[in-house]
């Protein structure tokens, strides 16, 4: 479990707060992996195109042996077979949406997967939980941590912890 991971889960659909609590007990079934730390959670103003309900939102770190594209595998395992989510929408309403957003200090593109997440630094409902956890987390690209990179965002949307 050599490789400090981050990842984003989001729900707006459903009971928003048990899909988040499914999720996480099958992140926890992951291989080769811990979970070692869990954010509060988080009622979101939904951001982007699609006009839609507000998202729960949450980030845990997990530790893991396991290779970038093979942990994105598992969390999109979770997110089609254990709640077989329908990609329909774009960016739409969604029962679980599970982010890899950083892995390590690893800096990546390939066509399946681009790390760390090309939206983290600027989304408020992920920098909030993560700040929480760890304030101290350098960004690969930017290198600036959690903390810093909040602390710079504009005021935007809403984010509550519940
Ligand atoms: N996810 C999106 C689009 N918009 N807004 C919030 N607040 N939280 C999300 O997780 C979210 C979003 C697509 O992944
Ligand atoms: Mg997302
Ligand atoms: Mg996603």
């Amino acid at each position: 479990m050599e490789f400090v991971t981050y990842v984003g889960l989001g729900s707006n659909l459903g009971d928003r707060e048990l899909n988040l609590l499914r999720a996480i007990a099958e992140i926890g079934k992951i291989p080769e992996s811990r979970i070692t730390a869990l954010s509060g959670f988080y009622d979101t103003e939904p951001v982007g195109p699609v006009p839609q309900d507000p998202f729960l939102n949450a980030v845990l770190r997990l530790e893991t042996g396991l290779t970038p594209h093979q942990l994105l595998t598992e969390l999109q395992h979770i997110e089609n077979t254990i709640f077989q989510r329908k990609r329909t929408i774009s960016q739409g309403p969604r029962t679980i949406d599970l982010d890899l957003l950083m892995y390590d200090s690893l800096v990546m593109d390939s066509e399946t997967l681009t790390i760390p997440h090309p939206r983290l630094h600027d989304r408020r409902f992920v920098l909030v939980p993560l700040a929480e956890i760890s304030p101290d987390q350098t960004h690969p690209l930017f290198g600036k941590t959690a903390a810093e990179l909040l602390r710079d965002l504009p005021p935007g949307e809403r984010v509550t912890k519940i």
